[in-house]
């Protein structure tokens, strides 16, 4: 019997991710989300990283790539290129986004193609057993970082918004239906779309658990904030590191035309149907 609900997007196997992992109140969102948008599985295109979230390739219903690890983005750009008529998302772990692939976040953003990211930053280096990642606080004592980390954890957010990204939100897996209305709005947005998404992960980051996330979050949306303000959107992306509060929801949505809509050579049918005979670059 065909599925009707949001089980339509199942695969046959079961999500191995840990009792309590905060991937699986992102899995319920992103399929929520596809079920409201109508969104059927072979309209999907998703590109998952390598990584205990990059696994989700697995659990997920739709047309998947599960790809080397930090290159999700560039995979999702030549997807959207060759079929621009395909929902194109890119899904990565704070370690394949921000460290290994932080390059294609800058550059991806500035292209401004019309492609979703969605970062389950969890703080860690998870699958290979919770190393400090980019985002990982000074101080904190990992496999990697026995004295504590050293370094300074980069704020994606900032980076993304001064790369030029066009919607730029935060989510908390620990808020799927609040995380749905997000992924819906990014899906529907018509340009580069990052959502960094806090993901307790309860076997190596003891630290940012849900109850830690429930006493420093808010929504910005309870508290009349309008996106449309690139410079409003930094201050809202530091608002932790200045006052310790996290918002959640959209902090930037700005119209800039995308990467498909200047190169002349992608209008009218998308070049999957074309051929590349269409754009004469064969005879
Ligand atoms: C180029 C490359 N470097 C390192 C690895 C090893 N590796 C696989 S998964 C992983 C950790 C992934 O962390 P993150 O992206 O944050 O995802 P999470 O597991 O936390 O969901 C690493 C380091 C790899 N597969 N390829
Ligand atoms: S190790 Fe962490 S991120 Fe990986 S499945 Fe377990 S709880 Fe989730
Ligand atoms: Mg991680």
């Amino acid at each position: 019997m065909e599925k009707m609900g949001a089980e339509k997007f199942n695969t046959d196997f079961l999500p191995t991710w840990c009792p309590g992992c905060g991937n699986y109140g992102i899995w319920q969102a992103l399929k929520q989300a596809f079920l409201e948008l109508s969104l059927e599985p072979h309209q999907l295109f998703l590109v998952y990283d390598i990584g205990c979230f990059g696994n989700g390739a697995n659990f997920i219903k739709t047309y998947v790539f599960h790809s080397l690890h930090g290159r999700t983005l560039p995979v999702a750009l030549g997807a959207k290129i060759g079929n621009k008529d395909l929902t194109v998302i890119a899904l990565a772990g704070d370690g394949g986004a921000y460290g290994e692939g932080v390059q294609h976040l800058l550059h991806t953003a500035r292209y401004n193609i019309d492609i979703t990211f969605l970062v389950a930053n969890n703080q860690r280096f998870s699958l290979t057993a919770g190393q400090a990642s980019p985002t990982t606080k000074e101080g904190t004592i990992t496999k990697t970082t026995p004295f504590g980390e050293i370094k300074k954890p980069i704020n994606p957010l900032v980076l993304s918004l001064e790369a030029g990204a066009s919607f730029v939100a935060r989510g908390f897996s620990g808020e799927p239906e609040h995380l749905k209305q997000i992924i819906k709005e990014a899906i529907i947005h018509k340009g580069f779309a990052h959502v960094d998404i806090l993901q307790p992960c309860v076997s190596f980051n003891k630290e940012n658990t849900y109850e830690w996330y429930r006493n420093v979050i808010y929504k910005l949306e309870e508290h009349r904030y309008a996106p449309h303000n690139q410079e409003r959107a930094l201050d809202k992306a530091r608002e932790f590191e200045l006052q310790g509060k996290l918002p959640i929801g959209v902090l930037y949505k700005g119209a800039r035309e995308t990467y498909e809509d200047k190169i002349p050579q992608l209008e009218g049918e998308s070049l999957a149907k074309r051929g590349l005979k269409g754009i004469g670059v064969l005879a």
